[in-house]
């Protein structure tokens, strides 16, 4: 018999030296990340590649391309959805790939404040806060009293990483390109303040408590936060900043056309791309 994995209290990998949920062992992933949410953006972005060199979906649904851009090593990741599918991808990528990593995220999210309208790309250059549900408000006894949502304080990108992807999105985009602060959620229904009648949520002043705070609030998404948290905590060894697609404005309820998705997610996609493998690696 086979033991599935080893190192269970560390970052385990099989027999073969892959890290257990990517499904990706040394020398198949670059150490330029692209990280998206969906399968089928991560299928554009492989299309705006020169070369592909390793295609492959994990049993847990990552799926990672690498290839090169510009003749420079490039992956492509689709981590799902939600804070720890981006804790799985940074951590099993850092375990596999030595040396200093970039990794950008071109998510999809819901816009905030009024210019951040379908079809604009926000570009997170204050960073994210991160907006988490409370349990022990819902359980009765003495967590009654507690908050039901609590909002942890913003942590930033790498600023020049950052600054780079900005040139290039402007270059692609133009004034579709909107500077803000996100807000990740831990779920995209309560956290997020949407409303469903089946369930006590109290979640109608979350939205609303998020710009109180952050005036600059101008995206909400699921994975931005875990992705900046992460590369802050990673000693020096990971640089991240984060962008993504509005795909609705939660004041105006305006939704972007799939036309213009998939518009955004190549133009943007080529720009995040070209910016990353332009961008020189460092410690
Ligand atoms: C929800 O529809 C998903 O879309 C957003 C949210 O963060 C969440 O993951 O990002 P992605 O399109 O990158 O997945």
């Amino acid at each position: 018999a086979t033991a599935y994995y080893s190192d269970t209290n560390g970052v385990p990998k099989d027999g073969d030296g892959r890290v257990t949920h990517l499904g990706l062992r040394a020398g198949e992933l670059a150490p330029r990340v692209v990280s998206v949410g969906s399968l089928s953006r991560a299928q554009r972005l492989r299309d705006l590649m020169d070369s592909v060199s390793l295609s492959l979906t994990s049993p847990r649904g990552f799926t990672t391309y690498t290839g090169t851009v510009a003749g420079v090593a490039v992956s492509v990741v689709a981590t799902g959805m939600g804070a720890p599918m981006m804790d799985f991808c940074v951590r099993e990528a850092r375990q596999i790939v030595d040396g200093p990593m970039v990794f950008v995220r071109l998510g999809s999210c819901g816009g905030l404040s009024p210019e951040a309208t379908p079809g604009t790309v926000v570009l997170n250059t204050p960073g994210s806060v991160y907006v988490s549900r409370n349990p022990d408000a819902f359980a009765g006894g003495e967590g009654g009293s507690t908050p039901a949502y609590t909002i942890a304080r913003p942590v930033a990108p790498d600023p020049r990483l950052c600054a780079h992807v900005c040139v290039a999105l402007r270059a692609a985009l133009g004034d579709r390109v909107v500077e803000g602060l996100n807000a990740s959620a831990d779920s995209f229904y309560a956290a997020q303040g949407r409303c469903d009648e089946h369930f006590d949520d109290r979640n109608s002043t979350v939205v609303p408590e998020v710009l109180a705070k952050h005036p600059d609030a101008c995206s909400m998404e699921m994975e931005s936060f875990a992705l900046l948290h992460l590369a802050a905590c990673s000693l020096g060894t990971i640089r991240a900043c984060t962008a993504a697609i509005v795909a609705a404005n939660r004041h105006s309820a305006a939704v972007i056309t799939t036309e213009l998705l998939h518009e955004t997610e190549r133009v943007g996609g080529r720009a995040v791309l070209n910016a990353v493998a332009s961008f020189g690696l460092y410690l």
